[in-house]
């Protein structure tokens, strides 16, 4: 490193602080103090609870004290933006009292230490106010204050170090000094956000373990034994929710906090309708077994689950909203934007969609729409399904558009009829048993309609019929299952094909998944040992 050379830059403040003017370096060393705070009590709270972090409960405590009609002004100036807003201001106003506290330690630290470790103090205390927390909870904020007081000190030092003439080697070390200010500041401000943000992902996680799922009023039907089929190597029939296929546009998936959501439904309805989640809960809920499916799900493919679905049904809010004449879609939207446009029609017909808070008997999945997504029977997903559900607009087709229609995907997407082989997979082997036979095994779907029947065809041959497992309602897949006896040895294809309840036979015709479903028979090539 050469010597270093004067020139006008923030070095240039530091002369200021020894005269009368604006000590810019102390402030900074102010702020930063405040943030090693923050930073050190975030990280301690990481193995105490996460409502034991000084920010939150400071938060929580401004919560509880402001007057209900400061809440409505903010909740209407800033809608579902209130938490953030609060925040914000919190951290605004946090910056400037630190830093009007690092001026004031320009001249005198010690009274500056004394003020940061009132805060700390203070903090701690709205700490131990809140409900939740215990005495231990102390701890990570009185750790934060013990680390940032004598970090304050040194810091308010560093700065104050002497007015140097350029060129010599006390501007250098000046100059050090500052960079070390800096480094710590930037430091401070990583591990208080990477704490931060952990923590709030663990205040979601606690609260979704924590909220009970009310119990239905009309329980699903029970699933008999015999829908899932006796061949080795089938997906489970009632997929586990770590294992439910996830598609969405969510870079990180949305975190949502169910004591602040809320649902609206507004548009052409005569009154229009808040929930929040308690109220949701408290509404009368149905379970109702429905696959899903994605549009993407090319012939063959595993983009489908099928799950037990608890939820309100649409047609119930529906109702008490008063759907106004010429509306004939809703248009859902999820807290992260993306909007899905559902025929009203299938939202108050008798198929019993859901506004659904469980999947699988658990509250939904963080990854799968916690806390509330749509279940429509028998629509694509990208129609129907949105996730981290917040808003239900009650329009037109001919008014509003969706997120993927928008991107040349079709308007309406009604499931297409689906069937596919699982066993054996594409290219795999089968071990005959010892009579000479080997068991083949698939899935079928076509929701709304059912399945009444599956064929599958070995090489040339004829179409054999196969056998289903139990149908659980029109609007789950079935499983099928195949003996082909006499398995000869060698390489073979087999194809699949199903027909609906209507009567209706899958096409053989094969279509892309753009604009509105794939369509084509599965075959695939396995060999026999
Ligand atoms: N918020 C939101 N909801 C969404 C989506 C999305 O991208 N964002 N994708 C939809 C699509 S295309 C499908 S197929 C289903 C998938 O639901 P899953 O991830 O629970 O299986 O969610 C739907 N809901
Ligand atoms: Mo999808």
């Amino acid at each position: 490193m050469s010597t270093p050379t004067a020139h006008q830059g923030p070095a240039d403040g530091g002369h200021r602080t020894a005269r009368p003017g604006i000590p810019w370096w102390s402030m900074l060393a102010g702020v930063i103090g405040g943030v090693v705070l923050l930073a050190v009590a975030e990280l301690a709270s990481l193995a105490f609870s996460s409502s034991s972090a000084p920010f939150v409960a400071v938060g929580g405590g401004f919560i509880d004290i402001i007057p209900p009609w400061v809440k409505d002004v903010a909740i209407g100036l800033f809608g579902t933006w209130d938490k953030i807003v609060l925040f914000a201001s919190m951290v605004a106003v946090y910056v400037v009292l630190t830093a009007l506290n690092g001026a004031l330690g320009a001249r005198r630290p010690r009274t500056a230490a004394a003020v940061l470790a009132g805060l700390g103090v203070f903090a701690t205390v709205i700490v131990l106010t809140r409900a939740q927390n215990s005495v231990p909870d102390a701890i990570p904020t009185l750790l934060g204050t013990v680390v940032a007081v004598p970090t304050l000190l040194l810091l308010l030092r560093a700065v104050r170090s002497p007015a140097a003439q350029p060129g010599t080697d006390a501007a250098w070390s000046r100059r050090r000094s500052l960079v070390g200010v800096g480094a710590v500041g930037v430091l401070a401000v990583i591990v208080a956000a990477g704490a931060r943000g952990v923590n709030a992902t663990r205040e979601v996680a606690r609260r979704a373990a924590e909220f009970t799922l009310p119990t239905p009023r009309t329980r699903a039907e029970q699933i008999p034994d015999d829908a899932q089929v006796d061949v080795e190597g089938m997906p489970a029939y009632v997929t586990p929710n770590e294992d439910f296929y996830r598609i969405d546009t969510a870079l990180a998936v949305p975190r949502v906090d169910p004591t602040t959501w809320e649902l609206r439904i507004h548009g052409l309805v005569d009154r229009e309708l808040t929930l929040t989640f308690e109220e949701l809960l408290a509404e009368p809920m149905i379970e109702k077994h429905v696959t899903l499916t994605c549009v993407s799900n090319t012939v063959g493919g595993d983009l489908a689950g099928n799950a037990t679905w608890l939820g309100v049904p649409v047609r119930t809010l529906l109702e008490r909203v008063g759907v106004k004449d010429g509306a004939d879609m809703v248009l859902s939207r999820s807290v992260d934007g993306f909007t899905a446009s559902t025929p009203l029609e299938a939202l108050v017909d008798d198929r019993d969609s859901l506004i659904a808070v469980g999947m699988n008997g658990e509250p939904l999945p963080q990854e799968h729409g916690y806390p509330v997504r749509m279940v429509v029977p028998g629509l694509y997903g990208y129609v129907s399904a949105t996730k981290w559900l917040t808003e239900l607009t009650v329009t037109r087709f001919a008014e509003e558009t969706a997120y993927w229609t928008d991107r040349g995907w079709s308007e309406r997407g009604p499931i297409k009829i689906a069937s596919r082989v699982d066993v054996p997979r594409s290219f795999g082997t089968l071990d005959p048993a010892s009579d000479g036979s080997v068991m083949l095994g698939g899935t079928a779907w076509a929701q709304q309609r059912g399945i009444a029947a599956v064929e599958v065809r070995i090489d040339d041959g004829d179409w054999h019929e196969a056998e289903l497992g139990a149908e659980v309602t029109a609007d789950t897949w079935v499983q099928w299952s195949l003996r082909w006896e006499d398995a000869a040895p060698g390489d073979h294809t087999v194809s699949v094909r199903a027909t609906d309840g209507d009567g209706e036979q899958q096409t053989e015709e094969r279509a892309d998944p753009v604009p509105n479903g794939a369509s084509g028979w599965h075959t695939i090539d396995f060999t026999v040992e």
